[in-house]
């Protein structure tokens, strides 16, 4: 089991499509393991997207992520964390494939709804970050029907 770390942008927060959102990780299998509807301190935006400091979209990506809240979200499953970035799509909602979060949802490079972790270890980084208290241990009793013996 891997658990990753999402969040739900400023721009999906105030478009109302947390619920819908959240609900594609849930209809997928995927357990939540956290969830915090948080502003974002500037200090931790900079920590987050550290990798992209001194690139022309980092000062707007910081002032966007800081501008509304956020709902930040911890997800366990078997391969959660390349699960999670097929559910989310390509960067950019205009080249995002259809079916996926982005390219559902939408149009835009910036504001692109949701974060998913790109790898085990920027999701134990970022998990650090967003969840230092740590997330919820808890078992489903569906999560014997979610997977086959051998996916475990
Ligand atoms: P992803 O979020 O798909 O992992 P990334 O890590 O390359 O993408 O970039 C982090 C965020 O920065 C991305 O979600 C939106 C923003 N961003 C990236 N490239 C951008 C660009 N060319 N123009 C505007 N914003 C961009
Ligand atoms: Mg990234």
């Amino acid at each position: 089991m891997e658990t990753t770390f999402i969040f739900i942008k400023p721009d999906a927060v105030q478009r109302g499509l947390m619920g819908q959102i959240l609900g594609r990780f849930e209809r997928k299998g995927l357990q939540i393991v956290g969830t915090k509807l948080m502003s974002v301190p500037t200090d931790l935006a900079k920590k987050h997207y550290a990798e992209h400091e001194g690139k022309p979209f980092y000062d707007g990506l910081i002032k966007f992520v800081t501008s509304s809240p956020v709902l930040a979200i911890a997800i366990r499953g078997v391969n959660a964390v390349t699960v999670c970035r097929t559910l989310i799509g390509a960067t950019n909602g205009q080249k995002a494939d259809p079916g996926t979060i982005r390219g559902d949802f939408g149009m835009s490079g910036g504001f692109n709804m949701i974060h998913g972790s790109d790898s085990l270890e920027s999701a134990e980084r970022e998990l650090a970050l967003w969840f230092p208290e740590g997330t919820l241990d808890y078992s489903r009793t569906l999560d014997t029907w979610c997977y086959d013996p051998s996916d475990l």
